[in-house]
């Protein structure tokens, strides 16, 4: 069944022996990710978002992981299951309180430091979604719009006016909305103008052009003149080299995510960059973006 609704509706496919075993397989997946959820087997790692102004962090963007026996698992392993589970509520509330923990220890070193969290598009389509987030916030007492929210366009595709109201919602308690992936799904421009959103995401699809790809760089240019046009922030996500960054500095997109500061990392590395408060990296002496300076 699952075989014939993928090639779409109102078809059908006969059963293969190939079948039977992926369906098997997906059985599995699908008990080892509930056990793994009772067991508490999701961690979070963190990576900065670095203002390369003072190349200091700004904030954190939360990515959780599977500690499971084969070893480290990443999101595109378990998301997909733990949403038709209807788990990734749970498993990303879970995050999120994790997560906000982990900033208030941060906060010691850095009270300005900011929590940046994914959430999938069933979440937004979720009523309770804000009360419990203005309750967690209170709890942890932390201020609003130190919890920024990233967004797919993919959560406006099966319940978009849910998925607007929440938004709203959200974004009248204080919390900051990203728009993630940009540029990569069906983009309507539209929704820059329906949706609250303070923040763009570059995806690195396009970063990863610079300085290789023409139209890679027109994207990255008119997303950040975009941007600055509507008052909203960009942050460059998969910032790999210098000559990306000196790129993104030229042209005015200052906020930089991406493996040339640091990978992410769990939530003691990222404590140990903090205290070590490693030499500011300026873009004056851009030469030397140093690893791991938050
Ligand atoms: O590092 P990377 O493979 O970690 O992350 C891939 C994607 O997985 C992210 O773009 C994000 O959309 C998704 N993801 C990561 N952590 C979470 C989470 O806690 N909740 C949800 N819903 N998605 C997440
Ligand atoms: O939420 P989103 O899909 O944007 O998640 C960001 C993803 O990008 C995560 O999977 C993260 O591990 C990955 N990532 C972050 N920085 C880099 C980078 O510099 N290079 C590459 N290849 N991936 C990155
Ligand atoms: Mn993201």
């Amino acid at each position: 069944m699952y075989h014939a609704k993928q090639l779409g509706r109102n078809t059908f496919q006969f059963f293969t022996p190939r079948m039977n075993a992926e369906a098997n397989e997906r059985l599995t997946k699908e008990s080892t990710v509930k056990l793994a959820y009772a067991n508490n087997e999701f961690f979070n790692h963190y990576q900065p978002i670095i203002d390369a102004h003072t190349g200091k962090a700004v904030g954190f963007e939360l990515l959780m992981r599977w500690q499971s026996k084969q070893g480290v698992i990443y999101p595109d392993g378990f998301i997909d299951i733990a949403e038709e589970l209807g788990l990734i509520i749970p498993m990303t509330e879970a995050a999120l309180e994790r997560g906000l923990i982990d900033l208030k220890e941060w906060h010691k070193e850095r009270p300005t430091l900011y929590l940046s969290v994914n959430l999938s598009p069933q979440h937004f389509a979720k009523e309770s979604l804000v009360p419990y987030v203005a309750n967690l916030l209170k709890t942890h007492k932390l201020p609003e719009h130190l919890l920024k929210i990233e967004v797919t366009e993919s959560a406006l595709l099966s319940e978009p006016e849910k998925s607007i109201n929440t938004m709203n919602a959200m974004s009248e308690l204080g919390v900051i909305l990203a728009l993630d992936d940009f540029g990569t799904g069906f983009s309507s421009l539209s929704y820059l103008k329906r949706l609250p959103l303070d923040i763009i995401k570059i995806d690195r699809a396009f970063i990863s052009g610079i300085g290789i790809e023409k139209t890679d760089e027109a994207i990255v240019e008119a997303t950040i003149v975009l941007a600055k046009r509507l008052n909203m922030h960009c942050i460059a996500e998969g910032v790999e080299t210098v000559e990306q960054l000196e790129y993104l500095i030229k042209h005015e997109c200052h906020y930089i995510q991406g493996y040339l500061y640091s990978k992410p990392v769990d939530a003691e590395t990222i404590t140990a960059y903090l205290n070590a408060n490693t030499t500011a990296v300026s873009y004056t002496h851009l030469t030397l973006p140093t690893i791991y300076s938050v």
